[in-house]
């Protein structure tokens, strides 16, 4: 393993962090008082059992995504974030999420087609789907909401297609009783991240591919404290019966 890390990317990527960090330091002329601050805060995070994760995911892993997309010729993707379960029930095409039918979730329809980057339909690709309750807690994470309620996975159609009945998530507060909080509230930021709807789209010979969309025009979509949005991905509703409905299509990548 770690022979294994210590290899010339390994050692470019180092490299380049500490030489940002020490711009960072001569411009902002940083005192050794202040590097001591940055210190215990860093230490203090390190303590506390899953901080340093959400710090680092809140405000890095997004960049990650910008790095891919930059390259792809794929959709756009985006943060996974940590509430990805394995094994989520396979869904049937135009078959139904399950939900908790006290929490009185508004239906929602999500389809769309899967394509590769020529354009041509993707049969058999996986679609992990998984999305907040109403309420805005995540299931087999939180207390009280069986792991296999508002997650599923879909299979697409020999013409690309799937289609499959949920209900509309809410906006996710993330934890800030801790540091990454405390960063958030130093930058005159919140710890909100819009209503969004989680996929992960795996096939063979395919690259994964991890993504959200969001609605339009709804609450903190200009300002995801993870600033997981891009334009590509903040999608409308179309109205069909009454229901409110979601396209959101897939161009996938080939595994290099
Ligand atoms: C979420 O639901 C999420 O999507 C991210 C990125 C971080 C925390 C919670
Ligand atoms: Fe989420």
């Amino acid at each position: 393993m770690t022979q294994k890390i210590m290899d010339k990317r390994h050692n470019t990527i180092v490299n380049e962090i500490v030489d940002s960090i020490r711009q960072v330091i001569i411009r902002n002329k940083v005192t050794n008082t202040e590097l001591w601050l940055a210190i215990d805060f860093l230490n203090e995070t390190g303590r506390s059992e899953h901080e340093m994760a959400l710090l680092l995911q809140a405000f890095f892993e997004s960049t990650t995504c910008v790095a891919r997309n930059n390259e792809s010729r794929g959709s756009a993707v985006a943060i996974e974030g940590p509430y990805f379960l394995e094994g989520a029930p396979e869904i049937a095409h135009g078959g139904e999420i399950k939900t908790l039918a006290e929490e009185d979730g508004e239906p929602i329809i999500i389809r769309g087609k899967v394509t590769d980057v020529d354009g041509k339909p993707i049969e058999n690709v996986t679609l992990d789907v998984w999305h907040s309750t109403p309420v805005g807690t995540y299931s087999g994470v939180m207390p009280g909401i069986p792991e296999d309620h508002y997650r599923g996975k879909l299979t697409t159609d020999a013409d690309g297609l799937y289609e499959v009945r949920t209900t509309k998530p809410v906006p996710y507060q993330i934890p800030h009783d801790g540091n990454t909080g405390k960063i958030l509230e130093g930058l005159g930021r919140h710890a909100w991240r819009p209503a969004h709807i989680h996929f992960k789209a795996r096939g063979e010979g395919l690259l994964e591919h991890i993504t959200q969309v969001y609605f339009e025009g709804e609450e903190y979509v200009d300002s995801d404290c993870c600033t997981g949005v891009c334009d590509e991905l903040v999608l409308g509703f179309t109205n069909e019966n009454g229901v409110k409905v979601i396209t959101k299509n897939f161009v996938l990548d080939a595994a290099a």
